[in-house]
């Protein structure tokens, strides 16, 4: 990517609440115990100075729809470092297009994070400096060389991204280049996802790793993973059992099938075409985060054609009415492929079996952040929310997995815990079609319950009680966020009704 004029002021921007920035009133000078403070010091312990780690213990390096999340937060304190988080993570994308789950830092050691860059091997012999392309495993998709990268995507929820960093402060975002360095990135990853990984053939992205989803050990993936050989347990060391409590984490076994797919996609040098995918799903939520990610480009492109022409060498820079036909087709592709009208919920679908996946998860319900979703279907879904599986309005967030069905697990991970990252895209998404009661109760919900909680990685649906890691970026990231929309932070008790 083009480089960006160097960052200008220094941290103190880090620390401003809303209402400093605005100049409007008077609130109380930020005390240490200020929430807000407390979210900002948050995200400022965790910047390396290029980029924002999710976590300084668990997660070391820098995560694809973390950093996203990320600076959707700080674009509140420093829309210019906002701006770099997108365009470090961009910046290590691959020739086809895809933007990698994680970038690591050469800093940290190599058994910091399991799997490491000696898994992946993305970039070859040529990592830590040499210009080119990679002579590693990654070589044949174009990953860089010049820093080593995993080889698996996240949840395209960048170009949404950027359009909130970019609307932070339109002007520094001009200044800088912004939108007119990263649009051919967007577009680029977008691209990937919707021809490369349309492995369905009905328009639609699929991922090949439950990694992929976000949502890792989700009970949506017990089916197509039961399939899977897991690898030897000798053959691998957890090093997030050595931060963890194994009663939150993965079982190991799902583990080893994890490895087990991340090590045949590798050796099959990535090839989405080629590789015989042992896994691979059509998950609603990484398709409407590609559909609120497009219509977000939608928005892009209408800056930029509003900036002037293309310069020389920019570039395809396909229109807003383009992007939002993409939207409006990958829309119908969900509706018709994913959505369940008889269970009020979109359900993946596993492309080995050609068959729905079972269960009732939280991504099913993030479609409604596509704003052509037919209204009978975002009444369903707001149903569903309140309904026996999720409680909306009656417990603070959303449950990862359906409180009432046999696998729920309201300990481990992403099969029962309540995920601030899915509470603002939920909030997010019943906003977008008009459902504000619940809407509302969630804005206040998630900052609330994000201080109160030690900004955890996520917490028991049904108490609240803070699980897994703690300073968890994008907990704060988010929370910052909604405390800004709903222009001051909630009282404690917002959490509790
Ligand atoms: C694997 C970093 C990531 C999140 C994912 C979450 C978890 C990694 C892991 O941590 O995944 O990518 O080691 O468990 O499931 O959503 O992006 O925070």
């Amino acid at each position: 990517m083009t480089a960006a004029p160097a960052e200008g002021r220094g941290a103190t921007a880090l620390t401003a609440s809303p209402g400093d920035r605005a100049g409007a009133g008077s609130p109380a000078r930020a005390r240490p115990e200020d929430p807000w403070r407390a979210a900002a010091a948050v995200l400022l312990g965790n910047w390396t100075g290029t980029a924002t780690v999710p976590s300084r213990t668990l997660y070391p390096h820098q995560w694809s729809w973390d950093s996203a999340f990320v600076a959707v937060g700080l674009r509140h304190l420093s829309p210019r470092r906002a701006q770099r988080e997108l365009e470090m993570l961009l910046g290590a994308q691959w020739g086809d297009g895809r933007v990698p789950h994680i970038v690591f830092n050469p800093a940290v050691p190599h058994a910091a994070y399991f799997p490491g860059p000696d898994f992946w091997r993305s970039a070859g012999s040529g990592a830590g400096g040499r210009a080119g392309g990679s002579t590693g495993a990654g070589a044949r998709a174009g990953a860089p060389a010049h820093l080593e990268t995993s080889g698996l995507v996240q949840p395209p929820v960048h170009a949404l991204a950027a359009l909130l960093v970019h609307r932070a402060d339109p002007a520094a975002s001009a200044r800088r280049g912004f939108l007119p360095r990263i649009y051919p990135r967007l577009l680029a990853w977008h691209r990937y996802l919707t021809a490369d990984r349309d492995l369905g053939g009905a328009g639609l992205a699929a991922i090949v790793h439950p990694w992929e989803s976000g949502m890792d050990n989700s009970p949506a993936w017990d089916g197509p993973l039961a399939r899977v050989e897991p690898a030897a347990a000798a053959s691998f060391r957890r090093a997030d059992l050595d931060h963890g409590d194994p009663a939150d984490r993965p079982t190991d076994l799902d583990y080893g099938r994890y490895v087990r797919l991340a090590a045949d996609y590798r050796d099959a040098g990535y090839a989405d075409a080629a590789a015989r995918h042992g896994f691979a799903v059509e998950d609603p939520c990484v398709n409407a985060l590609l559909i609120a990610s497009e219509e977000a480009m939608a928005e892009i492109a209408a800056e930029l054609a509003a900036a002037g022409p293309a310069p020389y060498g920019a570039g395809p820079r396909p229109g807003p009415a383009a992007h939002r036909e993409r939207a409006a087709r990958l829309t119908e592709a969900l509706v018709a492929r994913l959505w369940d009208p008889g269970a009020g919920i979109f359900r993946g679908r596993d492309l080995r079996a050609d068959r729905p996946l079972d269960g009732y998860g939280v991504a099913g319900l993030t479609p409604l952040l596509a704003s052509g979703l037919p209204p009978a279907v975002a009444r369903a879904l707001a149903a569903t929310l309140a309904g026996e599986r999720f409680r909306l309005g009656e417990l603070p967030l959303v449950a990862s997995y359906d409180l009432t069905g046999p696998a729920f697990d309201r300990t481990r991970y992403w099969r029962g815990p309540a995920w601030f990252n899915t509470a603002w895209l939920v909030e997010r998404g019943l906003r977008r079609h008009g459902v504000a009661g619940p809407a509302d109760a969630l804005r206040r919900a998630v900052p609330a319950l994000a201080a109160a909680s030690g900004f955890a990685e996520y917490v028991d649906p049904l108490t609240g009680a803070a699980r897994g890691a703690r300073d968890f970026s994008w907990t704060a990231a988010l929370a910052l966020d909604l405390a800004a929309e709903a222009g001051g932070w909630p009282a404690a008790g917002a959490a509790a009704r």
